[in-house]
């Protein structure tokens, strides 16, 4: 039998929304509101006072006079890996820098021996653990990166990982082809070599078995040359799918511009971007992922140009690149505080860096916004003030996530 609209229409009431949607007031902030899901997507939302009768019979959930965002989106990340990497923490903290440890075969090599040594039921379980971290601080749609297997087997096995953390209705996971995230040791010295398997056997199968939404690399001199990824790129974009990139990190090797002439979803980190970067970025319509967590970890100096991406309107998006080694990070709240502080960003600009930028930068029309026809994700705040948001260090503001408009996780 047909369900009528007014019997499975849910109501959230008693909320302030920011609901982030471009052109509106600051935050698109709308103070006595109510906002109504059906089906999983947004159908009205407004001031409480004009609710349409239709909907007045609906199931409504009182937010208490709580702030309601998108749900979190953290467009960055490598959540799926084995091991630890604690010890090469205590090692950064006497003085070895990221770049000597992954010289040294340990860094990103170390994590690949683990998880190389790890089966898929181990891995889900402890990636399991670290995203309920994230969902806690209110994120509902994750990307997660392969990155660590670097053969064939070990690259498919993380990516149907990330694909079974999919499966779970409380989130939705975007998947990323990081196979040349770096040059294993069976191809020690012969980058172009591990680059040819990641461009034939492992693509196609990548590709086969559907198992990638996107194509990422990390254009660096510890890793690979613009040339070598734009082997890959053009390789990608001809299976069909997006690319992206980890670029300016550590160096300005030029990889924003490279990502430009693919169309790339993102340049990530950026630290070292130029202004010419930053143009070729604007032209193609990319977005500026900026990781906190990674600058802070590390211990970086160098600030990425926020002016000038402000200047060309880069879209400004902000993720966790929740990993062992440079960003041990399993809160996406923290991020917005630290894009604020430590990034400069204002409040405004971090909040949306990650709701609607996030979503673009993943290429997803569907979320990141309130706005009637988008998904209903939903994330709640015990907060009387946007900026709280960014104010607040640590602890846990996010008091309940809706997802698909279902309530997921309250208290
Ligand atoms: N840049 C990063 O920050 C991560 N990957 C990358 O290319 C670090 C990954 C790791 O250290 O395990
Ligand atoms: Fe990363």
């Amino acid at each position: 039998m047909p369900q009528s609209p007014k019997t499975d229409a849910r109501i959230w009431t008693d909320v302030t929304l920011l609901t982030m949607a471009t052109g509106d007031a600051p935050y698109g902030l709308i103070e006595e509101g109510a906002i109504v899901a059906k089906e999983g997507r947004i159908v009205w939302l407004g001031q409480a006072t004009d609710l349409p009768t239709a909907y007045c019979d609906g199931e409504k959930i009182s937010c208490d006079g709580h702030f309601m965002t998108p749900g979190l989106i953290d467009c960055h990340t490598h959540l799926v890996f084995g091991g630890s990497r604690v010890a090469e923490f205590e090692q950064r903290l006497t003085g070895v820098s990221y770049e000597e440890i992954a010289r040294q075969g340990g860094g990103i090599l170390s994590t690949v021996r683990a998880t190389r040594d790890a089966d898929e039921i181990s891995l889900k379980a402890s990636a399991t653990k670290r995203l309920r971290q994230l969902q806690r601080s209110g994120v509902t749609t994750v990307e997660i990166k392969s990155g660590y297997g670097l053969d064939l087997d070990n690259e498919l096995k993380m990516l149907r990982v990330a694909r079974a953390l999919g499966e779970n209705p409380a989130i939705d996971v975007f998947t990323t082809f990081l196979g040349a995230h770096a040059v294993p040791p069976e191809f020690k010295g012969d980058a172009d070599g591990y680059m040819d398997l990641v461009c034939g056997e492992m693509l196609t199968a990548v590709v086969r078995e559907n198992l990638a939404d996107a194509v990422d690399a990390f254009c660096e001199n510890i890793a690979f040359s613009p040339d070598q990824v734009a082997r890959l790129f053009t390789k990608a974009r001809k299976a069909g799918l997006p690319v992206k990139l980890h670029a300016e990190q550590l160096t300005n090797s030029g990889g924003a511009k490279l990502a430009a002439r693919y169309q790339a979803l993102s340049a990530d980190h950026l630290e070292h971007l130029d202004e010419e970067g930053v143009k070729q970025m604007a032209a193609a319509g990319m977005v500026a992922v900026l990781l906190p967590g990674a600058f802070y970890t590390l211990r970086e100096e160098k600030l990425p140009p926020m002016e000038l991406l402000r200047k060309y309107q880069v879209p400004i998006a902000v993720a966790s690149d929740s990993n062992p080694g440079s960003s041990p990070v399993l809160s996406l709240a923290l991020m917005i505080n630290m894009a604020s502080t430590v990034f400069r960003l204002t409040p405004e600009e971090a909040l949306a860096g990650v709701t609607r930028c996030a979503a673009q930068a993943l290429g997803l029309q569907d979320r990141g916004q309130l706005v009637v026809g988008l998904k209903a994700d939903f994330a709640l705040w015990d907060i009387s003030h946007p900026a709280e948001l960014a104010y607040q260090v640590g602890g846990t503001l996010c008091t309940s996530v809706v997802k698909d408009g279902r309530v997921i996780l309250t208290g």
